[in-house]
């Protein structure tokens, strides 16, 4: 098999982009020391997570001027993530740290008054450029009309010609009013502030063009127009996943957080294999698959040796983000009695194949921790931990709140809305109750007040549940979901609930939230992820065109 060299100089999670090129049927070999460089042919520069811990470390380790002395030798170069924003001069993210400065420009962090930052998603790297007999071309296999994903909160703005005059070719993206710089090639360079490796079809045709030395294809003129140059509304399938009665790793779904059988037997609810679901979803075109080890509040992970195993077999096969959520905290190893801080468990799930880890009961007790220590960071919780380590968005908080109701908003401290929606008694105000534990404890802290702790904390995005909609089939509660929206600039991702397509056009067209997911009316067969984004298409909602071909 060919071989890729890849920089190992400890930037964040990169078993996924492993699996990629595993998948094109090329080997990865690692660079460990500077002296490895000058026996690459073809490298790879990952990274993920912060400018400066990353740069740092790799000037640290001396791979600058090796690393500058295999770009100038014209021997194929990509970098990926952190690695394109290396070759520029500097990063407003570590001001102190510089670039290698192979390219002109520094990173700027995406304004956050009206949208949320990280920018986590799927958008455009357009670009089309002609060749020598006008024809279009694409370049490494970027097609305008493809949507890539994206998970970061710089990046270089875009000024028409800067780079193009030193001789760049660039693809750009929108975020917002924002246009920046989503790829660039010259020569033997190719780089991307997307993640190739979780971009899909399109992603993995990038990845292959540049392994295989494709610079440029034809371009069909259908592919060369422009898709619309913003986010696409992300759709997420996410499995809840438990051992059954007999001990063996099944997808369940119940309402209300009971996910066993009514009538008779009182069984787990079995609706398939997870792997196997998981790959389903991402062939339906899921922007992300999550999957919830919903029982794992009672055991260790540690002894959920099934669980990473799935998670090695979805990873090697889905191309799209995984998260992982499920007993993410501190814990004792059962087998040793040692104690084992959530930063380790959370490393067993990313170097199985997870991009992100959810984290839910532990997040409450940290947020209470939080408040009553007058906001105070410890640097210790499970989030800042995992946060600072592969970056925050690398860190999901999962809520499951619950509606009180309240006949006015002076009888209770929290924070009411007024809503909708009375309650059994005709109650026209409520507050949202955090639960852990699969809602199986409510906790005396509202689920404003978790996500703003939580944010300070350092999580990227919130999994926003509700326990009196899950399952229910009968929409979101837009009523939670704006209220949680209006209190954190992170993404927000809507979940319980949906039962058709007309209830995600709902939550992205009646709330602003960042993606939506679904859970049963996919197990059950009901819809597909591919006829919800139809729907959505057809009502102007932008969504990430269809590519399913085999790479
Ligand atoms: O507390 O860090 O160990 O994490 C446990 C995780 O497991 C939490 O994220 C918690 O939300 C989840 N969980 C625990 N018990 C259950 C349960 O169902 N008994 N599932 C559970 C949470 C909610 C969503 C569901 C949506 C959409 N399930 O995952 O998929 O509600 O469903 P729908 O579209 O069918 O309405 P920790």
């Amino acid at each position: 098999m060919p071989a890729v060299h890849l920089l190992d100089y400890a930037a964040g999670n990169i078993r996924s982009l492993v699996n990629a090129i595993e998948k094109l049927g090329w080997d990865v070999e690692w660079i460990r020391s500077p002296d490895d460089v000058a026996k690459a042919d073809k490298l790879i520069l990952p990274g993920v997570g912060h400018f400066g811990h990353c740069l740092t470390q790799f000037a640290n380790a001396g791979y600058v001027e090796p690393v500058k002395a295999h770009i100038a030798s014209g021997k194929p170069f990509m970098g990926i993530c952190v690695g394109i924003q290396a070759l520029f001069e500097g990063s407003d993210e570590a001001s102190a740290v510089p670039g290698l400065g192979v390219a002109r420009g520094r990173l700027e962090r995406f304004d956050n008054s009206d949208k949320s930052v990280p920018h986590i998603g799927w958008n455009s790297a357009n670009t089309v450029s002609k060749g020598p007999d006008a024809a279009l071309e694409s370049i490494y296999g970027l097609r305008p009309d493809s949507k890539y994903y994206y998970v970061h909160s710089y990046a270089v703005p875009y000024r028409k010609g800067e780079l193009e005059k030193d001789g760049w070719t660039v693809a750009t993206a929108k975020y917002g009013n924002e246009i920046f710089v989503g790829a660039i090639a010259r020569d033997n360079v190719l780089a991307t502030q997307f993640h190739p490796e979780k971009s899909g079809a399109a992603g993995l045709r990038v990845l292959k063009a540049f392994l295989s030395g494709n610079k440029t294809s034809p371009l069909s003129a259908a592919s060369s127009a422009q898709s619309t140059r913003g986010l696409t509304r992300r759709i997420i399938a996410c499995l809840d996943v438990r051992a059954n009665d007999a001990g063996d790793l099944v997808v369940t779904k119940g309402d209300q957080y009971d996910v066993r059988e009514k009538s008779g037997s009182n069984a787990v609810r079995n609706l398939g294999k997870p792997v196997q679901k998981a790959q389903e979803y991402y062939h339906q075109g899921a922007d992300e698959v999550t999957f919830l080890n919903i029982t794992s509040f009672r055991d260790t992970p540690l002894k959920d040796l099934p669980m990473l195993e799935v998670l090695r077999q979805t990873a090697a096969t889905v191309f799209v983000p995984l998260t992982i959520g499920g007993g993410i905290r501190d814990t004792l190893d059962p087998a040793t009695g040692r104690s084992v801080p959530a930063l380790e468990v959370a490393t067993l799930y990313f170097q199985s194949g997870a991009d992100k880890v959810s984290i839910g009961s532990d997040a409450v007790t940290a947020a209470e921790a939080y408040y009553a220590s007058k906001r105070t960071l410890t640097g210790k919780t499970a989030i800042e931990t995992i946060s600072e380590a592969y970056g925050a968005q690398a860190v999901v908080v999962s809520i499951d709140p619950k509606r009180v109701y309240v006949a006015s908003a002076s009888d209770t401290t929290h924070a009411t809305i007024s809503t909708s929606l009375p309650g059994p008694d005709g109650e026209a105000h409520c507050w949202y109750a955090c639960t852990s534990q699969g809602g199986r404890k409510t906790h005396d802290l509202s689920v404003t007040e978790l996500v703003r702790a939580v944010e300070a904390m350092g999580a990227g995005e919130i999994l926003l549940n509700c326990i009196d909609r899950d399952g229910t089939n009968s929409g979101f509660d837009l009523e939670l979901i704006r209220s949680v929206k209006a209190a954190v600039k992170i993404p927000v991702i809507a979940s319980s609930g949906a039962g058709n397509a007309d209830h995600f056009a709902e939550v992205f067209t009646e709330t602003n939230v960042d993606a939506a997911l679904g859970a049963g009316m996919f197990h059950r067969g009901e819809w597909t992820v591919k006829r919800v984004k139809e729907v959505l298409g057809k009502k102007g909602l932008d969504v990430r065109p269809f590519e399913d071909e085999e790479i």
